[in-house]
């Protein structure tokens, strides 16, 4: 055997078997219509779609309103539904006006770390922390809500901002024995992507439904959630991937 050759086979195989995982899987480049089957240890996550985050809300997300409509489709593929709610106090410490002269898209140190500081938004039982009232999916299963610590954010649906107090979701979903999400809501560079990442962390397949998720984009935010997400082992799709 020449010398390489033995060298070169366990690269050949991996090659081999990852481009197979990936057809079985259907996440190949030329990745045909429809191909991606929700099954029964499928999740879909349907991440703060609420008042707040469309247009006319305080915090609205451009063009927001528009995943409403591909979530309800969606939602029709899946056997298990999350909804997840941002769930403020009054004067929350991610709220500019909390901090006397910032103004909302400033950061404070607070005791985790820099926390980005935005409009007052989804507080607790006001109408704009209540979903949007055309999203259709009674059948979700649980409502998740996050952020709901005065001193301490949430954008993640698994761990609140100092990256280790859970919010239960994790557990949930082991105990469910569900091992893949699907997310898909508002707003993809926040939210979605760091509850995309934290599922990855937690040992969860993420996939990310992208025209089913809008972002904020502030300061690059929105290219830097997808480069992480890449980076996590996040699967970037298309609600046309999903067999409906
Ligand atoms: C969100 C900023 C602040 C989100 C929540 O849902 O993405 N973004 N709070
Ligand atoms: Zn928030």
């Amino acid at each position: 055997m020449p010398a390489n050759a033995s060298s070169d086979f366990p690269r050949r195989f991996f090659l081999g078997s990852t481009a197979a995982a990936c057809l079985v899987a259907g996440f190949g480049a030329a990745r045909a219509a429809g191909t991606i089957k929700p099954d029964a240890k499928s999740a879909l996550i349907v991440v703060d779609v609420q008042n707040c985050f469309i247009d006319g809300g305080t915090l609205p997300v451009k063009g927001g309103a528009a995943v409403v409509p591909v979530i309800n489709k969606l939602a029709a593929s899946f056997q298990n539904i999350v909804v997840t709610q941002d769930w403020h106090t009054a004067g929350h410490a991610s709220f500019a006006s909390s901090y006397p002269g910032k103004q909302p898209f400033e950061t404070a140190e607070l005791a985790y770390g820099t926390q980005v500081l935005w409009p007052d938004h989804c507080v607790q039982g006001t109408d704009g922390a209540a979903l949007h009232k055309d999203l259709k999916i009674p059948h979700a299963e649980l409502v998740i809500r996050k952020g709901y610590r005065q001193h301490m954010d949430s954008y993640s649906a698994f761990f609140e901002a100092d990256g280790k107090t859970p919010t239960g979701l994790a557990g949930y979903l082991r105990e469910r024995n569900l091992n893949q999400v699907f997310l898909v809501g508002l707003a993809t560079d926040f939210c979605v992507a760091w509850s995309a990442l934290d599922a990855r962390k937690a040992g969860f397949s993420a996939l990310v439904i992208e025209d089913a998720c809008r972002g904020i984009d502030v300061n690059g935010s929105l290219a830097k959630a997808w480069q992480d997400m890449q980076g996590a082992g996040v699967k970037r799709v298309q609600s046309t991937d999903i067999d409906v």
